[in-house]
């Protein structure tokens, strides 16, 4: 218990009492944290792991690294102080540079002190008599606060595959979003299998290759890759940066993802064959997402033909570096490019030219199960002495849903999310009061700047629950009807694009049984204007209670 958490007097038991409990040690419940706290909140956050860094902490496998937009624009931007104070080695930086940034940020903010780690938020109850929820954690303790912000990471809810067998593998066994934190796993003489070909089984794969005796890829959906093209930072840019930082983050938060450069608004049908090819070649020579994304033509993600361009143009990329002709065929990805998280990589396809690299393709041979000593597919068996499921996560919505917070009528978020993720702004619940989220289904989440997203809804979080604690409210929560005016928003904006017609883990098909919705606000700028009006114009689509008690002691 802390010492200064308030007691609660009215309690049967002592609960210590905070302002605001935050879930998550990534950068928004960090960022979370601090800006309540500078208003004289008392907070409390509660983070599973033994370290900060949320996403950060847990995706340490071999490879990982930040895609777009990277060095020191994939941070905090609040501060000048902190993007003066820490260098960016990378373009594109590591997960230890990340995880050093964030463990930085911990200590220059003097964050530890209010950050329990170790501790798992087991459950959550909302008290409507005192407009308090009440938290329990893994530790059998349990403390109360008028609001709770749940910053449990679009992506940290870990997916294993419910595969015959699954649990039969005697070798060493690792999920690439729960890497082990306390030792090197070494790959060096072993046969490895990877199953799963997103972000992180394609950033692993030629790394892992190179100490293994032997790499056998389990691939069920082939990936548009992109070459990474990192460099070290670019220190020109920096210094600009560092010297007007407002002007930087302005433009920011202007772009439609976050990024600091403008896309461009040619189409791809503006030009001719021969100037598409060599816009296209320009971009995969400096390599990275922003370059063939956003700064070729506007409308890859609206427009079928563009679409199939450039699809079109990776697939020659993958025909020309792949060797095996039979392999190469096998790697050729068919849906729309970047419909599915859009991958980058540092020699991904090569790796396939390696004597110790086979793959196999899950579609023509499927997995039949998994046994003691390694995989089983249709075709024979593959003997492996470690198996790595790259395989994803119930993205953006699991990690809320494995807490499955009991809101108004002690009614469960299982039930409220039953037939849809509803929401009322991507940041609130229908039934769940005072409860916010950070990066939550129906906001911009994954398809933003993650840091600056988060900062940006932290602080819609902090004006809004000011304004309570100014007008006296004591609980606010969506109006009846809100989430489906949200909902038809969120749904006419991803229908302008092409997102919604590819399978992917934005759409929940992932996971079995999981209800198909697109999960993300595609609005970016739009987004937060929306939020922003909601709030001035007196926290429209909401509906609130007066204060029933003082707030603390
Ligand atoms: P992803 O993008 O969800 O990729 C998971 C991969 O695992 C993908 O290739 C899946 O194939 C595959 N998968 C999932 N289930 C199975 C089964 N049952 N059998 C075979 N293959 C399977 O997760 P990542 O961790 O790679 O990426 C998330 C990252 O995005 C995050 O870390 C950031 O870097 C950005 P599918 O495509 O579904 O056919």
């Amino acid at each position: 218990m802390s010492a200064t958490a308030i007691q609660l007097k009215t309690a049967a038991i002592d609960v210590p009492e905070y302002d605001a409990v935050v879930i998550g040690a990534g950068f928004g419940g960090m960022y979370a944290l601090h800006t309540l706290r500078e208003q004289g909140l008392k907070v409390r956050l509660f983070d599973e792991a033994t370290g900060v860094g949320g996403t950060w902490y847990w995706n340490r496998y071999p490879g990982a690294r930040v895609d777009y937009p990277g060095g020191p624009f994939y941070c905090y931007t609040f501060s000048e102080d902190l993007i003066r104070e820490f260098d960016w080695p990378e373009k594109q930086p590591d997960q230890p540079t990340v995880l050093r940034y964030l463990n930085f940020v911990a200590d220059r903010l003097d964050l530890r002190r209010d950050i329990e780690l170790a501790t798992r938020v087991t459950g959550a109850a909302f008290e409507e008599g005192v407009q308090r929820w009440e938290i329990e954690t893994s530790k059998g303790t349990r403390v109360r606060a008028q609001f709770l912000v749940c910053a449990v990471g679009a992506l940290s809810a870990a997916h294993v595959p419910d595969i015959p067998g699954v649990a039969s593998f005697k070798g060493e066994c690792y999920h690439t979003g729960r890497w082990p934190n306390d030792r090197q796993v070494v790959f060096k003489g072993k046969r490895v299998g990877i199953i799963g070909t997103g972000s992180s089984g394609i950033q692993s794969t030629p790394m892992v290759a190179r100490e293994a005796s032997h790499l056998t890829v389990f691939q069920r959906t082939p990936q548009y890759s992109v070459p990474a093209g990192n460099t070290p930072t670019d220190q020109v840019l920096v210094a600009e940066a560092r010297k007007d930082w407002s002007k930087f983050r302005n433009i920011m938060l202007t772009t439609p993802i976050g990024a600091p450069d403008m896309p461009t608004t040619i189409r791809a049908c503006d030009h001719t064959p021969e100037q598409r090819r060599e816009t296209y070649e320009a971009a995969w020579r400096i390599g990275g997402l922003g370059p063939i994304l956003v700064s070729t033509y506007c409308d890859i993600l609206t427009d079928r033909q563009s679409n199939d361009w450039l699809a079109g143009f990776v697939r020659e990329k993958i025909r020309a570096v792949v060797k095996n002709p039979e392999t190469a065929r096998k790697l050729l990805p068919s849906y729309l490019i970047a419909t599915k998280r859009q991958v980058m990589d540092e020699g991904y396809y090569e790796t396939f030219n390696r004597e110790n690299v086979n793959l196999v393709d899950l579609r023509e041979d499927p997995i039949i199960e998994i046994a003691a000593d390694g995989v089983r597919t249709e075709s024979g068996h593959h003997s492996l002495d470690m198996l790595i499921f790259a395989t994803g996560f119930d993205a953006i919505t699991g990690a809320l849903q494995n807490i499955n917070p009991r809101g108004r009528g002690g009614v469960p978020l299982s039930t409220r999310w039953k037939e849809r993720f509803n929401s009322w702004l991507g940041l609130t619940i229908p039934g769940m009061p005072n409860l916010f989220m950070i990066h939550g289904p129906e906001s911009p989440c994954v398809l933003y700047n993650m840091p600056l997203g988060a900062e940006r809804q932290s602080d819609w979080i902090r004006e809004c629950i000011l304004h309570m604690r100014k007008h006296g409210i004591g609980a606010i929560e969506p109006a009846p009807g809100a989430d489906l005016v949200w909902a038809k928003e969120v749904e006419e904006i991803a229908n302008q694009s092409l997102y919604p017609q590819t399978e992917s883990w934005y759409t929940g098909s992932n996971i079995a049984g999981k209800h198909r919705q697109f999960a993300v606000h595609l609005g970016g700028p739009a987004y937060f204007a929306r939020i922003r009006e909601s709030a001035d114009n007196g926290y429209e689509g909401f509906v609130t209670e007066p204060e029933r008690r003082a707030a603390t002691a």
